[in-house]
């Protein structure tokens, strides 16, 4: 495995998010890439920065020029230590912009493209980009759910290019509602995702089971709700499942939208996953064999962040 990180992660500091007309401490902390590095770290892993200059046309593949626009020009208008919550482009009180939240959002995106373009030279058979913010939430001309600009999607993209055909399997504890929306019309991109029931989690909105895709992409969506009282064989027997529905399609490359916030002690998930079972979560997914890429999305237990991606990493062996 390989491990890759943008250098300027840190750089996005969200302070507070409002959550039910009250503003609390914002849980997506430059902490979490920190602690993962440090377990890649003491794993032995190759660890790799990318400080590379990065044009916006990196995400105009799948975001809106005046989305990405406004984000450019926005930040820029925002003083150091100044918190803005837009009132267009947004869909949530959970994403607010900072100064520095364009290029490391952008940064976040490259690095993500780049470990497809690492993953396609066939050198390595999995590839964990470290994106920070996070991605599957963001929409083609939305931000959300702290996301900004869409990783996975890029990344799958950028692997499938009309050409490959690429498997996302997110198992983020919410539901990818933007890597949906991107490809739902798609046929060369099979989104699959185990997340909460959107009944009592976030985005609320979508990822319901009767969500299947649209034209082309008729079947090529599909979504497996988890209830509050998810354990981990249900949710190990599940994950099996959509494997299954993933060897059927057949795909060239897997993208993994991977989040820890379905541990059962994240401030915000949580979804009765204990620490050990992410051992097997990994076990699971890479017994598939397919060329790999990880991608970083949720997880906020901060002092738990190196202990799960420890035993997801450690356990991640492609034969
Ligand atoms: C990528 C990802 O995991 N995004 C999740 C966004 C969900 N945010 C909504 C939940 C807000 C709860 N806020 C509690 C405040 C704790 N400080
Ligand atoms: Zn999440």
């Amino acid at each position: 495995m390989l491990v890759i990180y943008a250098n300027d992660y840190h750089l996005h500091v969200p302070k507070y998010e409002i959550y039910d007309g009250k503003k609390t401490p914002h849980a997506e902390q430059p902490d979490r890439i920190a602690r993962i590095i440090e377990s890649a770290r003491t794993l032995d892993i190759d660890v790799r920065e990318f400080n590379d200059p990065v044009p916006f046309e990196i995400v105009s593949k799948l975001h809106e020029k005046s989305y990405i626009d406004y984000l450019r020009n926005k930040c820029s208008e925002i003083r150091s230590e100044e918190q803005l919550m837009p009132s267009v482009f947004i869909k949530d009180t959970y994403t607010p912009l900072m100064r520095h939240t364009y290029e490391a959002s952008l940064k976040s995106a490259n690095l993500a493209v780049q470990g497809s373009k690492e993953l396609k030279t066939g050198k390595q058979k999995v590839i964990y980009a470290l994106c920070r913010p996070p991605g599957h939430h963001a929409e083609k001309d939305a931000m959300s759910g702290y996301c900004y600009f869409n990783n996975a999607a890029l990344a799958a993209n950028e692997l499938s290019m009309g050409e490959k055909k690429v498997a996302i399997l997110d198992i983020d504890y919410h539901h990818g509602n933007g890597t949906q929306k991107l490809f739902y019309d798609r046929n060369d991109v099979f989104y699959v995702s185990i997340h909460a029931e959107p009944e009592h989690a976030f985005p609320y909105s979508s990822g319901f089971a009767d969500e299947k895709g649209a034209n082309k992409g008729k079947g090529f969506n599909l979504n497996i709700p988890m209830p509050p009282e998810t354990t981990p064989a249900l949710y190990i027997s599940n994950l099996e499942k959509a494997l299954d529905s993933i060897k059927s399609f057949n795909p060239d490359y897997l993208v993994v939208s991977l989040g820890y916030d379905t541990y059962e002690d994240d401030p915000i998930g949580g979804l009765g996953i204990d620490e050990d079972s992410y051992k097997e979560i990994s076990r699971v997914i890479s017994g598939r064999g397919y060329p790999t890429l990880l991608i970083q999305e949720g997880g906020y237990n901060i002092e738990k962040l190196g202990v799960l991606s420890k035993n997801f990493m450690q356990c991640f062996t492609i034969t």
